[in-house]
């Protein structure tokens, strides 16, 4: 038995193999045995290759990860060896198993082929054994998109041999004795499911054509089909060279480092510095929601998906119905797209309790306020919540842009007051910004944290500011796209160029998606800063002025069928111009390029701003802010990250451009981004804690 011991996912870092083929090569000398088990110790069986080694080769080092030895000591190894797998079997952890003769696992296992999601595509045969296992279509999806298969699709497709009821180990020894002394088949000399060029074809073409449409504008999905494709065509020896080719050109490619730092990016980001892993946290057993609105019904369902049961309170009947509707259809969609079946929806719709009073709320371990954006009525709530709150109990505003300080001042215990800020779709979209106001307790950040982990969430902590980080950002890529369309480009002009960028839609799109309604009602809100001669767009307030509130009312920028599907309108075309003339202001042919530019560097410049003030505690935390609440994309890397690839004095010397031509109130570059482009460093390498010790 070899048992593989690097936690915390044993994944495949530099000694591993080696132990693994020490391993066998006693197991062969010992002629007192006749199969061996491999299985994981700890939560998992090997989760990949170890991906902190990635970077140190593109950096130029010498590669540690060559797994191909130890997969051919296996496969040639003499005596059965037994892949005993639990937890997940992942990109070179699911290679090291198919390179064993038999393997069996336990119900919960899953195993996968992830690469793609760091931009590269499996490297140590897993485009050349999988298809030999699972057939061609089912290699071909698993290398493209990613996902994890379950235990029992594994073994449906051939990957595994037996699913083990009960114990792994006791299961695989139980195997092993049956399978011990046999002539054991070889995975890479399977050839009966490769298929002919003629049944490949097709195939092939289909999953080509999925993955430009879903992985829009990444690599590794193609290359990895590419992999696959190879795998049919050529002898298996020369199908792992043109693998090893495919997986280089990812490897070294801008794309898998973008992907690589969002991956280790989620993670960094549950790290804050003075708040240690051990902190107290609340347990939240009970929560209660303030508004059965589009945001507090959304995020009443990520409380009810996560077993939670959840109050929601409205002031009317009607909008309590309304919501409720809402979070029906929701889930029938999902039984109906068969993400999950009716009982559970019975489950979790049986967690949801709408009501018309504060009953119940004393019990709560939580209370969301989920209600319209405006002081007066935030504070209204937090003095009324304060009242009936039972002490321990979080009070979380959704709020998207106020003062989390002057909510909080509403009540007797600011310290339990924190920013809960869900993006819409709520029981979507993966981020929850958690905002910190000056009183707020380290418990109540650790139990946020906590939480959003719980929630299925990828929790980011922001400071207080108008906006916090994401919303403080949007403001200025959502003000470029609406200058750039006064200043001469269409609607749909601006919304292609930043969706060819990558974006998961175009800034006036998205507007509609959200409600232009939400963003006139903040400019309201906030009328009085507004400095007085700085520009400001003008064409959103005047499509709200006549009820285009977006997809919601039907119109917005574009005009929406029953179906949501939008075209363009004329008529906003000509309030542009009139609007444009009104303000004097000069219509002309704008490239792409620069429309680009203008919205994403006007991210990167508020970005510095908000990382130099502390707003955000890293660069990568922005990045992870965008790619999981504004469909930054991920193989970009996010906004700073994007910088740095572009290069920082690149980026400054645009947006002094940009200043000399639209002014220093709306372009100076902020004075981080000036220090870092001069003393040619990245986003990524600024560490404020050692700037102001340097400074100080
Ligand atoms: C590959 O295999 C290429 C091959 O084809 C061979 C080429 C030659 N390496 O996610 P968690 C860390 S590419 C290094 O919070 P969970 C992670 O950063 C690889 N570190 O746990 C975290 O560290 P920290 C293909 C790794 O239970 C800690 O482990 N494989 C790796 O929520 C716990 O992780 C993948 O892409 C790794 N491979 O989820 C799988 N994996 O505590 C990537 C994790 O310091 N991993 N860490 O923040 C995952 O998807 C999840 O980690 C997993 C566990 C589902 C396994």
């Amino acid at each position: 038995m070899i048992t593989i011991n690097n936690p915390p996912v044993n994944a495949l870092s530099p000694g591993v193999p080696e132990g693994i083929i020490e391993g066998i090569e006693t197991a062969e000398k010992d002629p007192d045995v006749r199969a061996v088990v491999l299985i994981g110790g700890g939560r998992t069986f090997i989760a990949g290759a170890d991906i902190r080694e990635f970077g140190k080769v593109t950096s130029g080092e010498k590669p540690r990860f060559t797994l191909h030895p130890v997969l051919n000591k296996i496969e040639d190894s003499r005596k059965p060896v037994v892949m005993a797998i639990h937890g997940t079997a992942f990109g070179g952890g699911l290679e090291v198993a198919m390179a064993g003769h038999y393997r069996i696992a336990v119900g919960s296992a899953q195993v996968g082929q992830p690469e793609v999601k760091l931009g590269i595509i499996p490297g140590a045969g897993g485009t050349q054994r999988l298809p030999r296992l699972a057939g061609v279509a089912k290699a071909a999806e698993m290398c493209a998109f990613g996902e994890p298969v379950d235990a029992r699709s594994a073994l449906a497709a051939g990957i595994l041999d037996k699913i083990v009821e009960g114990d792994l180990l006791t299961g695989a020894l139980e195997f092993a004795r049956g399978v011990a002394g046999r002539l054991a088949y070889k995975t890479r000399e399977r050839n009966e499911k490769l298929g002919d060029p003629t049944a490949n074809a097709p195939i092939f073409a289909a999953v080509r054509e999925n993955a430009r449409k879903t992985r829009r504008g990444q690599m590794a999905p193609l290359a990895a089909i590419d992999g696959v494709e190879a795998a049919t065509r050529l002898p298996f020896a020369d199908g792992i060279a043109r693998e090893a080719e495919l997986f280089r050109v990812c490897l070294f490619s801008v794309q898998s480092k973008a992907l690589i730092h969002a991956f280790f990016g989620e993670r960094a980001v549950a790290k804050i510095p003075d708040i240690p892993k051990g902190t107290k946290t609340y347990d939240i057993k009970r929560a209660a929601i303030v508004g059965a609105g589009t945001m507090g019904g959304g995020i009443a369902m990520n409380y009810a998906n996560a077993g939670i049961p959840v109050i929601v309170k409205d002031t009317t009947q009607d909008a309590l119905n309304r919501g409720m509707a809402t979070i029906r259809k929701n889930y029938e969609n999902s039984v109906k797209k068969g993400r999950f079946p009716q009982a559970v929806l019975e489950q979790r719709w049986a967690l949801i309790t709408p009501q018309l009073r504060y009953a119940g709320f004393e019990q709560a371990d939580i209370i969301v306020e989920a209600v319209f954006e405006g002081m007066a009525l935030k504070r209204q709530i937090f003095a009324e919540i304060d009242k009936i709150a039972k002490p321990g109990c979080v009070l979380a505003s959704n709020t998207s842009t106020l003062d989390i300080d002057e909510i909080a001042s509403a009540t007797t215990r600011p310290e339990m007051v924190i920013g809960h800020h869900f993006f819409s779709p709520a029981n979507v979209m993966r981020l929850l910004e958690i905002v910190r106001g000056k009183a707020t307790g380290k418990e109540v950040i650790a139990t946020s944290m906590a939480l959003a982990k719980k929630l299925n969430k990828v929790g980011v902590l922001a400071g207080n500011c108008r906006g916090f980080i994401g919303n403080r950002m949007i403001h200025c890529y959502g003000r470029e796209a609406q200058f750039l369309v006064e200043e001469g480009a269409s609607v749909e002009a601006v919304d292609h160029a930043l969706y060819e960028f990558g974006m998961a839609m175009g800034p006036l799109a998205m507007g509609d998606l959200a409600g232009l309604d939400v963003g006139w009602r903040i400019r309201k809100e906030f009328k009085h800063l507004e400095k007085p001669g700085v520009r400001v767009p003008l064409v959103a307030d005047r499509l709200c002025e006549i009820g285009r509130y977006g997809q919601k009312t039907g119109m917005g920028w574009y005009l929406y069928d029953a179906n949501r599907t939008p075209s363009w309108d004329p008529d906003v075309a000509v309030l542009i111009e009139k609007v444009a003339k009104e303000a004097g202001i000069q219509r002309r042919t704008i490239p792409a390029e620069e429309i680009v530019e203008r919205t994403i560097y006007a991210l990167v410049n508020e970005g510095a701003k908000i990382l130099e003030e502390g707003i955000a505690l890293r660069a990568v935390d922005i990045d992870v802010v965008y790619l999981n609440g504004y469909g930054f994309p991920a193989w970009r890397g996010g906004p700073m990250f994007y910088a740095d690839t572009i290069g920082l004095k690149n980026v400054l010397a645009k947006i002094e451009e940009f200043e000399s031509k639209h002014g220093p109130d709306l372009w100076a570059p902020a004075p981080l981004l000036k220090r870092l482009a001069e003393s040619g460093k990245t986003f990524e390498s600024f560490d404020r804690d050692k700037e102001s010790a340097a400074g100080a």
